[in-house]
């Protein structure tokens, strides 16, 4: 009995499944209700009194080895499909999981490539900016309300540049470009601005604005109207009028609104457009000669025009969002509905 037990041992101890049906033809082998182990529990009860403390001891420790060698390898092989990804080096990896350009991307990125096409460059420059480059070169007299702590996030004061603050527009780029290049000068200005303003589904304290620059030599509002004409087809369609309304900058002059025949409901009257069939989506003028001459370009040699909008009042028009926050959020769901859409 003794050899027997020694005999099944070394076979238990030596013993390594490569899969969960060898595992299992194993646990029935020695373990099972028929099993080896149980046939030698059997022939146990007929063995002399004196044997059975020592034997007893050696038998039991077979039962515990063949259970823990089951124990060892019963997780390695839990089910047939891992059991293929374990061994099959074919498999195809798992798939990542992408996220989601962001619609005001997006849409950035269509603003970009409409005007890229008639000759402008890309130009960008910091968001935390000085007096001069926010306000005082851009024709901002002192008292202007725009340069109040309710309007615009002051970072710190300092005496010889004027207060330091985050940009309340991109047209502070603009002042660098005119400082550092010769006319003739056609760029864009995408980018992110903040205003002190209380968050609701309408303002946000950041927001993201495309600007627009174009210097040279007899520049007129007719170039201005046309450039504008061409954008407003290539972004909301070909069907597309547009109208310039008068208003006022402190740095066009003269200064206008334009408007464009409503895209939601085509001019028939909508709640979007407020029964009116006209949306208002940017502001633009002839760029004031003081801030041309404050950027060392000759007001008298050259004249210029000057454009903004704000990328999240186009895409709301554009998708019909209703809720500025919801650009904020980033949740996923909203972020994908946009996907592929440009
Ligand atoms: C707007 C509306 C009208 C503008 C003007 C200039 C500059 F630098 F040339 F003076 N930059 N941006 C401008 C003009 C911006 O945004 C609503």
């Amino acid at each position: 009995m003794k050899e027997k037990i020694a005999a099944l041992n070394a076979e238990i101890l030596a013993f390594i499944p490569i899969n969960s049906e060898q595992l299992e033809a194993f646990r029935i082998q020695y373990l099972g209700k028929k099993g080896r182990i149980q046939d030698l529990f059997a022939d146990f009860k007929n063995l002399a009194p004196e044997l059975r403390k020592e034997t007893g001891v050696l038998l039991n420790d077979l039962k515990n080895n063949a259970q823990h060698k089951l124990d060892e390898y019963k997780d390695s092989f839990q089910s047939t499909t891992t059991e293929k990804a374990a061994t099959d080096l074919s498999m195809p990896a798992d798939f990542l999981t992408l996220g989601s350009r962001h619609p005001l991307s997006v849409m950035r990125n269509e603003i970009i490539s409409i005007f890229s096409r008639i000759g402008f460059v890309v130009s960008e420059g910091p968001e935390i900016e000085d007096d001069w480059h926010n306000f005082s070169a851009l024709n901002f007299p002192p008292e202007h309300p725009a340069r109040d702590m309710q309007d615009t996030f002051f970072i710190e004061k300092s005496a010889d540049k004027g207060d330091i603050a985050l940009r309340t527009h991109t047209s502070s780029v603009q002042v660098r470009m005119m400082e550092n290049n010769k006319p003739p000068i056609r760029a864009i200005f995408p980018g992110r601005v903040f205003r002190n303003e209380a968050i609701s589904a309408r303002a946000h304290c950041i927001f993201h604005q495309v600007e627009g620059l174009y210097i040279d030599k007899n520049v007129s509002f007719a170039d201005l109207k046309q450039t504008l004409l061409y954008f407003a087809k290539e972004m909301f369609g070909e069907n597309t009028s547009i109208r310039l309304r008068p208003s006022y900058f402190p740095f066009t002059e003269p200064s206008a609104e334009m408007d464009i025949s409503c895209s939601i409901c085509g001019g028939k009257g909508c709640n979007i457009c407020k029964y009116t069939g006209w949306v208002e989506i940017l502001g633009c003028g002839m760029v004031d000669p003081n801030v041309l001459d404050n950027c060392g370009i000759d007001s008298k040699a050259y004249t210029g025009f000057a454009f903004g909008m704000g990328i999240e009042r186009i895409t709301m028009l554009r998708y019909g969002i209703r809720d500025l926050r919801l650009f904020f959020e980033n949740d996923v769901r909203f972020l994908k509905q946009f996907e592929g859409a440009l």
